[in-house]
């Protein structure tokens, strides 16, 4: 038996992907800018066992079958990496709500990655591992590196650039908690549909690459205010897309938008903070570290929200036990 355990975050895209190029291979239809956060953890230990008849997952403690595909498609990709037949027994822990708009398949392939990799005696900082990470989530690369990370498209597939580690630009996140249920519709789904059927689905896809080409550069020169403006449009952009989708894509609650609402009234008063929102009903406001208390009481005050979740930018995917 070998085994091994990784650490890893979840990230969030201050310039978003939403939509596929190649569903089969789960190629994004675009590229993505993303924050690494320290706050949230995914733990997974991968054992390679000679006498398992299949892989095996038990997420949070259960038997996660809806995940068996992506799983073993994953761990196909390692074995034959490493020229290995065997089968694994994957225990993976979130210490943050499942499902539910936090990035946890981010965090959770990006680490069930990097432990198999290493459980299989491959580098766990091979570039390959990109792609493996991929199969599982399209957003996974991006939590292996650490700070503020770019997804970009290649002719045959995707590379991630690691662009400012945390400590180049020191940003926080508060997480304003507005449920702990799982999402309805996956990502991966939900993604499907809004290409099928959604009119701004190709206007998205067109000036994506101008808002990920300005993001590169404000944050080259640490513009925190219009990285804020530019943030904000791309994700109401994003959810422009989605709430077009047939049948629509509502992922906000109301606390959602009160919290949306808090943000932009800080702003307005001078405080350095935006907020980005994923595929689900959380909140994420993105600010200075100075402003983190202002942020932080303003959104608890907000009647609705369950809890907050503050920290800091984050490493990369990361070893943190091993037995081969
Ligand atoms: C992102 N999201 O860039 C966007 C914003 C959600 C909204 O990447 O189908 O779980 O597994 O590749 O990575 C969530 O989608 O989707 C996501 P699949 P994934 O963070």
């Amino acid at each position: 038996m070998s085994s091994a355990t990784a650490l890893a975050h979840p990230n969030i895209a201050l310039i978003k992907y939403w939509g596929k190029r190649d569903e089969g291979a789960n190629l994004p239809a675009v590229g993505s800018l993303s924050v690494t956060l320290d706050a949230l953890r995914t733990r997974t230990t991968v054992s390679f066992e000679a006498d398992l008849a299949r892989d095996e997952l038990v997420l949070n403690g259960e038997t996660a079958a809806a995940e068996q595909t992506r799983l073993a498609r994953c761990l196909d990709a390692l074995r034959q990496l490493a020229g290995s037949r065997e089968f694994a027994r994957v225990h993976s822990d979130n210490d943050f709500p499942t499902g539910a708009g936090l990035a946890s398949s981010a965090s959770g392939y990006a680490a069930l990655t990097v432990a198999g990799a290493m459980a299989l005696g491959l580098d766990p900082a091979d570039a390959r591992l990109e792609a493996v990470a991929r199969i599982g989530s399209g957003s996974a690369p991006r939590s292996l590196y650490g700070g503020f990370v770019l997804l970009e498209n290649t002719a045959s597939g995707t590379r991630c650039k690691p662009l400012l580690a945390p400590a180049e630009w020191p940003l926080n996140v508060v997480v304003a908690v507005t449920t702990e249920a799982g999402k309805a519709t996956s990502s991966r789904d939900g993604m499907v549909d809004s290409e099928r059927t959604s009119p701004y689905y190709a206007p998205w896809v067109e000036t994506h690459p101008a808002d990920l080409a300005r993001a590169r550069t404000l944050l080259a020169a640490r513009d925190f205010d219009g990285l804020a403006d530019l943030a904000e449009h791309n994700c109401l952009k994003m959810h422009a897309v989605m709430l077009t989708t047939q049948p629509p894509l509502l992922y906000w609650l109301p606390v959602t938008l009160a919290c949306m609402q808090v943000i932009t009234e800080l702003r307005r008063q001078g405080v350095p903070v935006f907020y980005t929102i994923d595929a689900g009903p959380q909140v994420k406001a993105v600010c200075l570290p100075e402003a983190a208390d202002a942020v932080a009481e303003a959104l608890g005050a907000v009647p609705g929200v369950l809890r907050l979740i503050t920290g800091q930018l984050g490493e990369g995917a990361r070893i943190v036990d091993a037995d081969a």
